[in-house]
């Protein structure tokens, strides 16, 4: 090939970056075709997360919130694309080394997506795939440099261009009906009506003031955290649950097998240990599911097993306490979220909800294992991150409205309070430095449940700082200790300053 090509480094750079973004599209298609989370971004955003110092993704996360995981991607993504003009800039006067630069970026994806838990060697192809658009893409743009015109230019901008929507459209197309479609499958499960169903919470459980949050949170409302960028899309009927470690006999439940066993429905609150004072990573449901002490008792567990490390289809690993797996309190392994079966984004076909415990050490989505072992012998996927192990949730309460204006007058101000398992049995709200004055509570059925709380302020004009603190059902007064989430949970009191006009 002749080294001395016509075309300006800007165009050459241009299109490696067009190549680049043609072989990510191609990679993305082909993985949503087999296992959308073997695509080159979702496999290096994952494996990037689960390699990153947790300095690094504890400041990252502080800094930016729940925009953690997009940002990743969209910065790998411009990495991806700026080493693609670097390819084609290299391959204007160096094709060789530029073809070597694009296999050594296939082996980087590829090594990412078949280390990621749950992916077999398969894997490998979206990545493999992408290398080998780039190259033709490339290849193509330098045997037409030599009489590259304006036009010609314009054809492999349409010609690639072309590809990479395609693709797009294609993984769109895929991911809805394709075969990593799975929403059928879920809008098919008839789920049965609860053996013990739930204890309704009473005729107030819900104050229905504007601007606070309901008792119950819709599903597409409710909060999600995961490690996962691209959820696990799990089929149901290659699905199974396997009870194993330190139990007298292993065992394996199908999906069905759940379905036909005892279900109960409860009210659970669910909490992230993530959740800043005044946060919204929390939410309440109603569970359906079956016991897990009664399922795990079937197994016969060593009373010498102190954790149950519950592990996901992608990896991901709790570990809970036995000791309160097996206290009574209503620790379930749950297929239905408020009336639906678990939708994807909540851990389909069947996830943990244990009451009292914060979801990083017991909600595991997308279930798959339960093992039972030590404390001793395994530090489960936060633990290792410099996150506590399992403490109970801390009593917390959060002012939902008025967030800062109001009209003067009468003013209702209202929110919800949590203390899973202990329950709450007050709460109180300050106005600038006055006394704490009780707030009216919502009706709840259980102390595994936030309870909402409301008080009618006569609010005189002006700018005012309301503070509310809760009272758990021990009697125990939420702190007003300042602490950070990490590596047990915030605590401090919530306020809001609030404009009367
Ligand atoms: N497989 C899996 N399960 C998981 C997690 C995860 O990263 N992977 N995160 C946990 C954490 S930290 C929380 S707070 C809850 C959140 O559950 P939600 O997304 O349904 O609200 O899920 C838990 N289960
Ligand atoms: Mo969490």
């Amino acid at each position: 090939m002749n080294s001395t090509h016509r075309a300006s480094t800007r165009s050459w750079a241009a299109a490696g970056l067009l190549a680049a973004l043609a072989g990510l599209a191609v990679g993305h298609l082909a993985a949503a075709l087999t296992a959308p989370r073997s695509a080159p971004l979702s496999a290096l955003s994952d494996a990037v997360i689960a390699v990153v110092p947790p300095a690094v993704s504890h400041w990252f996360i502080e800094l930016v919130g729940t925009a953690d995981k997009p940002l990743l991607v969209t910065g790998l993504a411009l990495g991806v694309a700026a080493a693609g003009a670097g390819v084609g800039v290299l391959w204007r006067t160096r094709p060789w080394l530029a073809r070597a630069a694009v296999a050594g970026f296939v082996v980087v994806g590829a090594a990412a997506a078949v280390t990621r838990p749950g992916l077999g060697a398969a894997a490998v192809l979206p990545s493999a795939l992408s290398g080998v658009v780039v190259l033709a893409c490339l290849q193509w743009w330098a045997s037409r440099d030599a009489d590259r015109s304006r036009n010609g230019r314009r054809g492999f901008l349409a010609a690639v261009g072309g590809v990479a929507a395609a693709a797009v459209a294609g993984s769109w197309w895929a991911g809805r009906v394709g075969p990593a479609a799975i929403e059928a499958d879920r809008e098919a499960v008839a789920l049965p009506d609860p053996d013990a169903p739930v204890v309704e919470p009473g005729p107030v459980a819900d104050f229905e003031v504007e601007g606070l949050t309901p008792y119950r949170v819709p599903n597409g409302d409710f909060y999600r955290i995961d490690t996962a960028i691209t959820v696990p899309r799990v089929d149901v009927d290659a699905w199974s649950l396997r009870v194993h470690g330190m139990v007298d006999r292993e065992l394996t439940f199908t999906f069905d097998d759940l379905l036909g066993r005892e279900l109960i429905e409860r009210d659970i609150t669910l909490a992230c240990v993530s959740n800043p004072v005044g946060g919204d990573l929390v939410g309440n449901a109603r569970w359906l599911g079956v016991s897990l002490p009664a399922l795990l008792a079937e197994a016969g567990v060593d009373p010498a097993a102190d954790q149950l490390v519950s592990r996901s289809t992608d990896g991901w690993t709790a570990g809970s306490p036995t000791e309160l797996v097996f206290d009574g309190r209503d620790a379930m392994i749950a297929i239905g979220m408020n009336g639906t079966p678990l939708p994807v984004d909540h851990g389909w076909p069947a996830r943990l909800v244990v009451p009292g415990l914060y979801g990083y050490v017991s909600a595991t989505k997308w279930l798959t294992e339960l093992e039972l072992t030590t404390f001793d012998a395994y530090d489960a996927y936060w633990i290792t991150r410099g996150w506590s192990t399992p403490r109970p949730v801390k009593t917390q309460s959060r002012i939902d409205t008025p967030r800062s204006k109001a009209s003067g007058g009468a003013v209702t101000v209202a929110g919800v309070a949590w203390a899973q398992h202990r329950g709450i049995g007050a709460v109180e709200l300050r106005v600038d430095d006055g006394a704490w004055r009780p707030c009216e509570l919502s009706d709840v059925a259980t102390g595994d449940t936030w309870r909402q709380w409301r008080y009618e302020w006569d609010a005189p004009e002006g700018e005012h700082t309301l503070t509310v603190r809760a009272t758990d059902g021990d009697g125990e007064v939420q702190t007003d200790t300042v602490q950070g989430v990490i590596p047990d949970g915030a605590t401090g009191l919530h306020s809001v300053t609030v404009t009367v006009g």
